[in-house]
């Protein structure tokens, strides 16, 4: 079972993707996904001009070897880059590995350990009766959890609020979109946007919410405080998660859940926030924290201390890390929620995949491996695109997190 051959795939039917397609001498493939939103060629290069020649000739058996072989061996250790690369070396070598065994994934990481997986939605209005309404759309489609994200009077442009209907891309072509702030507007604003969803909705629905890393622990925790009655599932990113102490003042202060880790890179991102128990749910993915090899460590370790999983499943990434994810899901024991975005009609079709949606829960099908391919022909036909995510400034000009 060696490696025969290796090629990365840049394309963007919708939005842009990068993906390695390995194949073995006896004609397997497997693929993994390398996206980076914004950061996309600087993973293409990482892997074509530093990781490719290195895997010719390997044995696609030795999944956790390679993983260390890239690992320890670059020297330069973690950050966002080299961990997607890695990422999808390791998705590729688990769909090889489980392809060759007439096996779906998830057999090989100890089998199923639940029928399905629990996902959320995206409902995002201008208003607060716009959010009503798109949280009322999901419910219809048979979701029973769902993020609400909501226009700030006052503000143009808010995080997780599309401008038309449809599918919500933050990233804009050639230039980075710019979008203002005040953490004094959204405060005075949000618990209204869940005291009118719970009247709507009833105790039953589980609510989530993305503050998308812009407040500090005393407004995060004003805001746990004061949303505490309406009972959320989670409250998401609530400050930049690169000082893990400072989650010590929000956890003194609320018993909202807290989520973290969409942009965490590895074990030693989240280990004191695990080790302190100061979250609740880790949202570290396949694809940015070191693939499938990696990820099980993380959640073997978050359920020591009473933290399940919430993987980013947003659509920048690609069909096959969702696949992925759904395998991860389905086998972990402290599994929590996954996050589903889906994917736009081009992306679909460019990774037709086994995975399916029902009733608010997800399968990722028993097709062997991953149970997703590439159409290479049709991928070729949408050309990447330079986009970039948005930037934040706050009222006076400031740059804020976005
Ligand atoms: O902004 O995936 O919870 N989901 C998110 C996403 C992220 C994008 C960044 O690439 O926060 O919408
Ligand atoms: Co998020």
């Amino acid at each position: 079972m060696k490696i025969a051959d290796a090629k990365v795939i840049v394309c963007s039917p919708g939005r842009n993707f990068v993906t390695l397609k390995l194949t073995t001498a006896d004609g397997i493939s497997g693929l993994g996904d390398a996206t980076l939103n914004g950061r996309e060629l600087a993973v293409a290069s990482y892997l074509n001009d530093h990781v490719l020649p290195l895997l010719a000739g390997r044995d696609a058996r030795r999944i956790e070897d390679t993983w260390q072989y890239l690992y320890k061996g670059a020297y330069w250790r973690r950050g966002p880059v080299t961990m997607t690369a890695i990422a999808a070396v390791d998705m590729a070598l688990w769909d090889i590995r489980a392809k060759s065994l007439g096996v779906p994934l998830y057999e090989l990481l100890g089998g199923a350990s639940r029928e399905a997986v629990l996902v959320y939605g995206h409902a995002g209005g201008a208003t607060i009766d716009d959010t009503v309404a798109a949280v009322s759309r999901f419910l219809q489609q048979g979701y029973q959890a769902v993020r609400a994200q909501s226009g700030i009077p006052g503000l143009d442009a808010t995080y997780g609020v599309g401008k038309a209907k449809g599918v919500y891309e933050p990233a804009t072509k050639d230039a980075p979109q710019e979008t203002a702030w005040s953490s004094a507007m959204y405060l005075n604003f949000v618990p209204e946007l869940f005291a009118r969803l719970r009247k709507e909705f009833g105790p039953g629905v589980h609510l989530l919410h993305d503050v998308h890393h812009r407040l500090t622990p005393i407004e995060a925790a004003r805001l746990g405080q004061a949303l505490e009655p309406y009972h959320l599932f989670w409250l998401e990113d609530p400050v930049p998660a690169e000082l893990p102490d400072g989650f010590r003042l929000i956890r003194q202060h609320t018993t909202t859940p807290l989520a973290v880790g969409e942009v965490f890179n590895s074990i030693y991102d989240c280990q004191q926030l695990l080790r302190e128990q100061l979250i609740d749910y880790l949202r570290a993915t396949v694809v940015h924290a070191g693939g499938i090899s990696h990820l099980r460590k993380i959640a073997h370790l978050a359920e020591l201390f009473h933290v399940r999983t919430g993987c980013h499943g947003a659509t920048d990434l690609s069909p096959v890390s969702l696949a992925a994810a759904l395998h991860f899901d389905l086998s972990i024991h402290n599994f929590g929620i996954q996050e589903y975005m889906p994917h736009a009609a081009a992306t679909d079709e460019v990774f037709p995949h086994a995975y399916r949606f029902r009733e608010g829960m997800m399968h990722p099908g028993d097709a062997p491996g991953l149970g997703v391919e590439i159409d290479e022909a049709k991928a070729a036909a949408f050309p990447y695109q330079r986009a970039y995510l948005p930037v934040n400034r706050l009222l006076d000009g400031t740059l804020h997190s976005w």
